[in-house]
């Protein structure tokens, strides 16, 4: 007979968090929301962690190259979607990598005998308004000057006229060295007063260019996510089919972490996939294992697999059928708890930290709270973040209000048959995923913060300044049915009521 588990499988949202003692020092400002990623041994440090405990899912729908660069700007990180070509998912880890504060290479150049409207057409086309001019057009060439959109009039001056005439020319461009330090070059765009300072090599050739907004973004961003390089970080999904092929490329990319995008991750094909990965790149690269829903497959990938991290949560996913098309799956603060016990009891036991992802089904702030003090070391959303400005999607206007497409890997658009343990496309025969619309939220930043604001909020309530200390310290109860219903407001007319009567 099969056996059958005595416990509920239970959701975020019949849980609430008793508050501790509140002490002096327990106030939002001293709250540090440093995040382990990679697994680490008793007394020493993770060799990777977030500086806030967020990240986005491996979807279409969510994590390109302007949602990653947003989110790791401030302290997060995406994983790029693996349901895509090799190429393309490359393609989008360097765009992220190359959006550094600091020295960018140049990527809108032109020509001295390049038309001002050629001029105006690439600012268009890459949103930048200052245009270095090389003597072959490319951001290595010969710098001759260069062209900014307050150098000409778009609709007065003669578009066909060569850029070399309105362009400011090298001897009055303020330039540095190649060598020169970035506090160097920012103190000589201070001193001289100026936006942005090229950087040539010995022989005048561009080499890259230091922009005045980057330092100031960077002030405002204290928690960036930065590689050694100071690049910003970044992370890709990952499947067990092309592992060989897709690694290498992405590793060489520049990417910094690397998770498996597995609906189900309790397999010999993600073990196998993460021993091969470590034994080609080493210690140093960290990678992720996951879906599981209970101890015994998180000990498994652990401890045979070896992953650094492993992520919890299997049909819970806002856009997520799998529980009706195949019966699999398990209430995610019931799968969470298992693993969570699981992961201190190895840590116990061998003296190694695996941290622990919870990830989907998020539908809220308080059940982003509540993850985080059932002890998820960081939470992994789709939702939250498809609905802000910077994931991939188009804004769709509908009865009047802004959405964005929203929509499954297991669906029929995504088709992400790697991630469903088919064979090949032609065997992907049913859907696990949805395809719909979710309201536009605003800016990533905007919402982010936000949530921080009520996490550091809550874990001032339950006397912790570390998120270390909110899983050790939280104490939860259940609600019931009826709690969960007096929780809300009672007799109230609220503004929303009236308003809408
Ligand atoms: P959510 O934050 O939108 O609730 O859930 C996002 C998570 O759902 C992803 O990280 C992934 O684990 C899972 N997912 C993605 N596609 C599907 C599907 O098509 C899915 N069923 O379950």
């Amino acid at each position: 007979m099969a056996k059958i588990l005595n416990e509920v499988s239970r959701t975020f949202s019949e849980f609430l968090i008793i508050p501790g003692l509140t002490k002096a020092e327990n106030v939002p400002a001293n709250v540090d929301l440093y995040a382990p990623m990679a697994k680490f041994k008793r007394g020493s440090k993770s060799s990777f962690a977030l500086n806030i405990p967020f990240v986005s899912a491996s979807m279409q729908a969510v994590s390109g190259a302007d949602l990653a660069i947003a989110l790791a700007r401030k302290g997060g990180l995406a994983f790029i979607y693996c349901s895509q070509s090799i190429e393309s998912q490359a393609e989008m880890v360097a765009r992220v990598k190359l959006h550094k504060a600091g020295f960018v290479p140049s990527d809108s150049n032109l020509r001295p005998e390049s038309t001002l409207a050629e001029a105006v057409a690439l600012s268009r086309k890459t949103g930048h308004s200052t245009m270095p001019v090389t003597h072959d057009g490319t951001g290595t060439g010969k710098f001759l000057g260069i062209l900014t959109d307050k150098d000409f009039w778009e609709f007065e001056d003669n578009l066909h006229a060569p850029v070399s005439r309105s362009m400011t020319a090298k001897e009055n461009v303020v330039f540095g060295k190649v060598g020169i330090s970035l506090h160097e070059a920012n103190k000589l765009l201070r001193q001289r007063k100026k936006e942005c300072l090229p950087i040539l090599d010995k022989n005048g050739r561009l080499q890259s260019l230091v922009f005045k907004k980057d330092y100031i973004d960077h002030i405002k961003n204290p928690y960036e996510m930065l590689d050694e390089k100071k690049r910003l970080a970044v992370g890709c999904g990952i499947n067990t089919h092309d592992f060989k092929q897709r690694v290498p490329v992405l590793i060489e990319a520049g990417a910094d972490v690397l998770c498996f995008d597995s609906s189900d991750g309790y397999t010999q094909f993600q073990c196998d996939a993460a021993r091969w990965t470590r034994a080609t790149f080493g210690k140093k690269v960290v990678i992720g294992g996951g879906n599981v829903v209970d101890a015994e497959a998180f000990r498994y990938l652990a401890q045979e697999a070896k992953v650094d991290f492993v992520k919890v949560g299997i049909g819970g996913g806002s856009i997520c059928i799998t529980r009706e098309q195949k019966g699999i799956g398990r209430g995610q603060a019931s799968a969470l708890a298992d693993v969570v016990a699981a992961r201190d009891a190895y840590f116990r036991k061998t003296g190694t930290y695996v941290p622990v992802c919870s990830d989907g089904g998020l539908a809220n702030d308080t059940q982003i709270i509540i993850a985080l003090a059932m002890g998820a070391d960081f939470v992994m959303m789709g939702r939250y973040f498809a609905m802000t400005t910077e994931s991939p999607t188009p804004k769709v206007s509908i009865g009047g209000r802004l959405y964005k497409p929203y929509w499954g890997e297991g669906s029929n658009r995504a088709r992400n048959w790697q991630r469903y343990n088919a064979e090949s496309e032609s065997d992907f025969k049913f859907e696990e995923g949805i395809d719909g619309y979710v309201p536009v939220v605003g800016s990533l930043s905007d919402v982010l913060g936000v949530t921080i604001a009520k996490l550091k909020s809550t874990m001032c309530n339950a006397g912790a300044l570390t998120l270390g200390e909110f899983m050790k310290n939280a104490v939860l109860t259940r609600v019931s049915d009826q709690s969960f219903v007096e929780g809300g407001t009672s007799n109230i007319k609220t503004m929303d009521q009236e308003v809408l009567k």
